[in-house]
């Protein structure tokens, strides 16, 4: 690719303001001098056809071969089109809504016509840490194909190419972060001190260099798996989270029961018979038809008796204000006898302070719904990402998520997953079903929530042990795959 038709496309990319300068906070939660987005292309087709002429020239110069071409949506998209529909590859398509509640099988992960074995090329639009591409490639990987390479337009330099390589896929970049601030400069585009700052932003924010000092290669797959016990010790685990990950680790228990019946006598029932068995309980009291402050107590009590934490799965989703007298007052009075809660992001950061305001000095915690089992919620991607940020920036409360698979590395926070029965299917009202290996092993959640699975059963007993094994194998197998 010779320069001038590089520096000339550096400048209509500026033109377009698909790069900018200033203050901008990305969803790492970094301040960044520098921001691309390169979304505005579609409205400029020529460049857009420039665009993806120069990504396949790059692949082709590198002598990268390949059968197939994937653009990471969104962005991407459009540019594996055109390179698809002007050099004749067959394209894939990746369909990410349907990848985030792992569980959906009746949605395919690829569209397009899979050959295992071919080598699909991946297409990028920029570059930061390498995680989408990364996640793009695993989907593609678990259908069989071979990635070993992916071309993007622009390279930020921040350790995406490093923490690619370590997964053994090159990545072959139009544009890197300092010849656009070279060509810039030159321009006259931006001044010295813009040219420095982002430099300086660059070097100082390197992904790679980051995750291997915190051990890992790789966001997300290869950090190392600590058991239960290791997490409980860590210091910025919540102390809830740390009783719960003690308890799991000495019942060798990551089962919670859901107790969805509507008889106070029935939920003492299975407190007592299934007590042993399991790390939590879980409640919906206002299916109860019978509910006395009594039946709080004697949970409580159970709760000591046989080690385990009482989890009231109320789902709060109002303003801070009102959550507040939800969880205090009424007649359930739920911080007083639950030790867990569980809340939607959706309201924002104010339903966290409500409840916190409550739940905190009692040393109480929340899981937030990141996901959910349910068919067709709409608790995905972004929103799901954007759960995930709420909960590391409230860890004083929130200590892990309802979700269905794990969805952050952060190994103080606790993943519980519901939708589990050792049969896999729905039960016509939407739930679908995982079985415990899939949960804790594949989608490295760490608890499995299971209601009918058990409580359908003629001998609850039995099928709770069964779960509880079910699951406790499958996280020792996790365990031994990660060592
Ligand atoms: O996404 C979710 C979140 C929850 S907390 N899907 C769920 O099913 N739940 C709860 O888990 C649900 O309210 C119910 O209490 C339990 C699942 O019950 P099961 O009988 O389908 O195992």
């Amino acid at each position: 690719m010779d320069d001038t038709s590089l520096n000339s496309l550096i400048l209509k990319l500026h033109d377009i303001q698909a790069v900018k300068f200033g203050t901008f906070k990305l969803k790492s939660g970094l301040t960044s001098p520098i921001y691309f987005d390169l979304r505005v292309i579609v409205s400029h087709p020529a460049l857009m056809n420039e665009v993806a002429n120069l990504l396949h020239k790059r692949a082709e110069d590198a002598g990268v071969e390949f059968d197939s071409v994937c653009g990471v949506p969104y962005t991407a998209l459009p540019l594996a089109t055109i390179i698809c529909s002007t050099k004749q590859y067959p394209m894939l398509i990746r369909r990410k809504e349907a990848k985030d509640y792992g569980i959906i099988r009746t949605k395919r992960l690829i569209e397009g016509t899979i050959h295992p074995g071919d080598k699909c090329l991946i297409v990028e639009d920029v570059v930061t840490s390498g995680s989408s591409v990364l996640e793009t490639a695993e989907v593609l990987e678990n259908e069989g194909l071979k990635i070993t390479d992916a071309v993007v337009l622009m390279d930020r330099e921040q350790g995406g190419s490093a923490m690619l390589a370590d997964r053994g896929i090159t990545l072959h970049s139009v544009i890197s972060v300092s010849r656009l601030l070279d060509v810039l400069l030159k321009a006259g585009r931006i001044d010295t001190a813009t040219f420095e700052n982002v430099e300086r932003f660059v070097q100082e924010n390197n992904t790679y260099v980051s995750a291997k000092k915190n051990g890992c290669s790789a966001p997300k797959k290869s950090c190392k798996e600590l058991s239960y016990g290791a997490r409980a010790g860590l210091s910025d685990t919540h102390p809830l989270a740390a009783r719960l990950l003690k308890i799991m680790e000495e019942k060798k228990s990551n089962l919670c029961v859901s107790a969805d019946v509507t008889c106070s006598e029935e939920l003492m029932e299975i407190a007592v018979t299934l007590g042993p068995l399991i790390c939590v309980l879980k409640t919906h009291v206002d299916i109860l038809q019978d509910f006395t402050s009594d039946v709080a107590s004697n949970l409580k009590e159970l709760a000591t008796k046989h080690n385990f934490l009482i989890f009231e799965d109320r789902k709060f989703a109002d303003i801070g204000n009102t959550v507040k007298h939800q969880y205090e007052g009424g007649l359930y009075r739920i911080s007083s006898w639950a030790h867990i809660i569980n809340a939607h992001a959706l309201p924002g950061p104010g339903v966290l302070q409500g409840l916190g305001a409550v739940g905190k000095p009692l040393g109480h915690g929340c899981l937030l719904i990141a996901q959910m089992s349910s068919q067709g919620s709409l608790a995905t991607g972004d929103y799901t990402q954007a759960v995930v940020k709420m909960a590391e920036d409230h860890s004083d409360f929130v200590f892990g998520f309802i979700s269905g698979s794990k969805i952050s590395d952060k190994p103080g926070l606790v993943h519980m997953t519901p939708g589990v029965q050792m049969q896999t299917g729905g039960d016509g009202l939407g739930q679908q079903y995982s079985s415990p290996e899939d949960v804790i092993c594949t989608k490295g959640s760490d608890i499995i929530i299971v209601g009918r699975g058990i409580l359908a059963s003629p001998d609850r007993l039995r099928a709770a042990e069964e779960y509880r094994t079910a699951g406790w194998e499958s996280y020792l197998k996790r365990l031994s795959q990660a060592s």
